[in-house]
């Protein structure tokens, strides 16, 4: 298996985890966001997203980190990523949705430049737009565990 990430992409960092707790081997592909490698035509073909996780399988290539994860849950079950008990599988899906849904997106790398090139945003804005979804969002998530 291929990973494309990058090193400080957390969804790459996700599907990292769940491949070294299964035991999964893989080759790991780099794509430098700074430098706009999600955005080449090369990388377009295999995930006309442009952004990283893909997870390349022989003809498959998968992407979404979630997507990803159920993926090697199903193909890989053993060690299983979530609990048996159906009440604990809920708090721990609540704890990946927290995280995907309500906090990473909102401070993703497309989001804070448009930030700066559509609305003015400088520095210490960009950096008090992060803090302000992800300080409430930690918050959250202690709690949950
Ligand atoms: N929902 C996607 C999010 C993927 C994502 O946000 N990737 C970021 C890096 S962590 C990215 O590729 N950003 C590129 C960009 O913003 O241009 C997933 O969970 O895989």
């Amino acid at each position: 298996m291929i990973l494309h990430g990058y090193w400080r992409s957390g969804a790459s960092y996700r599907v990292r985890i769940a491949l070294a707790l299964k035991g999964v081997g893989y080759d790991l592909a780099a794509h430098d966001l700074r430098k706009g490698e999600q955005k080449t035509p090369d990388y377009l073909a295999l995930n006309p997203q442009g952004m990283v996780p893909a997870l390349q399988d022989g003809d498959r290539v998968l992407i979404q980190s979630p997507a990803i994860l159920e993926w090697l849950e199903e193909t890989h079950p053993a060690p299983p990523l979530l609990p048996s008990a159906p009440d604990d599988r809920a708090v721990v899906r609540a704890m990946c949705a927290l995280i995907g849904c309500d906090i990473h997106p909102l401070n993703n790398l497309r989001v804070l430049k448009a930030l700066r090139a559509e609305f003015g945003a400088d520095q210490a804005a960009i950096d008090a737009w992060a803090a302000g979804w992800i300080a409430p969002g930690f918050d959250a998530l202690q709690a949950l565990v």
